[in-house]
């Protein structure tokens, strides 16, 4: 097939959305249909209590006018919220119907390491016909979610929303409240899809610049410049729309399990205060939500309780949850409009006081692209030269691993400091591609793309440096020691690392159970990257060391750093990982905290 004709087929699907719509429940539930009257999340059961069971299996699926085999828990797509409360102990009886090993994760608990639910760190998996029984206690509330950790199920259906409610009265008054769960999902085969950007990494990106944006910019910037800007990508052999890797092209986009055409609808009645729980449980796709006509009061970042912001949009990178609460006034229906960071498609939704009535689909914002800021400054051109690239300049790029900077900033304040790139010598060789040299800030930047919306659109957007605990700092102490990991990959081969280094080969980061450390990312590649650290909490130093947010999953702008403060306060194995499903077999460590640890 052309790219021309892949094109057409692409908009066309994302344009008139699924034609068949909704999923084909094996359960007796009714498939939700356009004009039948949607209950509260029609397609998605809540489960309460402290005991539940959940059967993994196959299921047969239509968002797209093809019938699919979806892997699914309790024939769902997405997988029953789970609906739990604090101080309770939980057990969860997991059965693998399915053909392969699973697993499930519980993203964003504190738990255990034999609870975490990772295969090969802290447990075996489950074997087909097995069933494993997870228990723990919840000791904390708020919005998170569930997925598998083996193969690639989670891109074919493995994930589902958790709502903790607190023990003591949540300090969030609102009247009530639905789950946003959005996710991405394709009628290719996730073996597809990776073969595929293997292949050619930017194998579905068909937003090529025109002939019209070169003379955009020829009237802009002149001759010269242009030439310049343009020359450098076509050396780097690679794509300044380059954003996303998988989009809309592959990619239906759902909320809560409906595509854009058949429609999530939530209901309000008039002065109603309605917490939206957001959750990213998309494999590959990075969303900018808004709601047209409402500013959002975002009350919850990761499940934990923020000082109230109110904005008028917000990214949400794969695998973090934000919750917001909006007043929408009766006389309307609003569309909750949830695009994605390249522009190639989007999730929607309904939000309305009467079930007939139906918000106006919003355009899409101007789609972003990659600029020198975005490679932090200065590009490693040496290093762009597979062939030539013999480690120059290695003598002063010799750092030990972990590179310790000679002065540790007091904590909170990590992201104030310059950073000065410590690049491993493990980062130098043909598996890398790219070295931020001045990494930029990536505390205030909203992100590529939503840079310019306060002038464009006139759009308040979220940042991180707005993130503020709403309850003061636990661990008071400053960190004792710095390590800074480098996001590596080389991206025309879809070869993704740590460091240099992919998971296979890596030795474990080994902290010493009870110690205060502090990590700061810098992202030496161009694509985003949300990451995840399992067991323990992310606390992003956002400026006010008495009010540090905690996080689980932190976004890494490309070409920029970022830092935050962990307690190694868990023994055990942990996962830390990038959340793009297709980075995650290379962009990966294990964290091992010990008692007495490291010698
Ligand atoms: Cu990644």
């Amino acid at each position: 097939m052309s790219d021309i004709t892949r094109l057409n087929l692409s908009r066309r699907q994302f344009v008139t959305g699924a034609t068949a719509g909704g999923i084909l429940l094996g359960l007796g539930l009714d498939s939700y249909a356009v004009g039948s009257s949607p209950a509260k999340n029609p397609q998605v059961q809540t489960l309460r209590g402290n005991s539940f069971n959940l059967a993994m299996g196959y299921q047969p699926v239509n968002f797209t006018g093809a019938q699919r085999t979806a892997t699914a828990i309790n024939g769902s797509v997405p997988a029953p919220t789970l609906r739990w409360q604090e101080g309770e102990t939980v057990t969860l009886r997991v059965t693998n119907h399915l053909a392969h090993d699973s697993s499930i994760h519980w993203h964003g608990m504190i738990l255990p390491t034999g609870m975490d639910g990772v295969p090969g760190l802290s447990f075996d998996g489950i074997k087909p016909g097995e069933t494993f029984e997870y228990q723990f206690e919840i000791n904390q509330s708020g919005t998170y979610w569930y997925h598998s950790h083996s193969g690639w199920q989670e891109q074919t259906g493995l994930y589902g929303a958790i709502v903790i409610d607190p023990k003591d009265p949540d300090p969030v008054a609102y009247d009530r409240d639905y789950v946003v769960l959005l996710s991405d999902w394709s009628d290719e085969s996730p073996d597809r899809i990776y073969a595929n950007l293997k292949k050619m990494s930017h194998y579905y990106n068909f937003q090529e610049r025109t002939a019209g944006d070169l003379w955009k910019d020829i009237k802009n910037k002149g001759v010269v410049q242009t030439w310049k800007e343009r020359e450098m990508w076509n050396t780097m052999r690679m794509k300044q729309t380059d954003i996303s890797d998988v989009t809309g092209y592959a990619y239906t986009y759902l909320m809560n399990g409906a595509t854009p055409d058949t429609r999530w609808t939530g209901l309000f009645k008039q002065g109603e205060k309605v917490r939206l729980r957001f959750i990213n449980g998309s494999a590959m796709s990075i969303f900018d939500i808004r709601i047209p006509g409402l500013t959002m009061t975002v009350v919850a970042a990761d499940g934990q309780n923020i000082e109230p912001v109110t904005i008028d949009e917000f990214r949400i990178g794969t695998a973090e949850t934000y919750d917001v609460v909006v007043e929408p006034n009766a006389d309307s229906a609003y569309a909750i409009f949830a695009q994605t960071i390249d522009r190639s498609g989007y999730a929607l939704g309904n939000l309305t006081p009467d079930v007939a009535w139906r918000a106006d689909t919003p355009k899409m914002d101007h789609r972003p692209t990659l600029g020198h800021g975005d490679m932090g400054m200065a590009m490693n051109r040496a290093g762009m030269d597979h062939s030539g690239h013999k480690m120059n300049g290695m003598s002063a790029m010799n750092h030990r691993q972990h590179g310790t900077p000679p002065t540790i900033v007091a904590a909170g304040y990590g992201n104030r400091k310059s950073v000065t790139a410590n690049h491993h010598t493990t980062e130098f060789g043909p598996h890398t591609d790219m070295l931020a040299e001045a990494p930029q800030n990536g505390l205030h930047d909203p992100g590529l793309g939503l840079r310019e919306h306060r002038q464009r659109y006139n759009r308040k957007v979220l940042r991180y440096a707005d993130l503020r605990n709403l309850t003061s700092t636990q661990d008071k102490r400053d960190p004792s020691r710095e390590i800074q990991l480098h996001l590596t990959g080389n991206m025309s081969r879809y070869m993704w690392s740590m460091n240099g280094i992919k998971f296979a080969d890596a030795e474990p980061l080994e902290l010493t159970y009870g110690e205060r450390v502090r990590i700061t990312l810098v992202n030496d590649t161009m694509m985003t990257h949300p990451i995840h650290l399992h067991g323990l909490w992310s606390e992003l130093e956002t400026g006010d060391p008495d009010y540090i947010p905690r996080k689980h999953t932190i976004l890494v702008q490309p070409g920029s750093q970022i830092s935050y403060l962990v307690s190694a306060d868990a023994i055990g194995r942990w996962a830390y990982h990038c959340h793009l499903m297709y980075h995650m077999p290379g962009m990966m460590r294990e964290v091992r905290v010990e008692k007495g640890g490291r010698g």
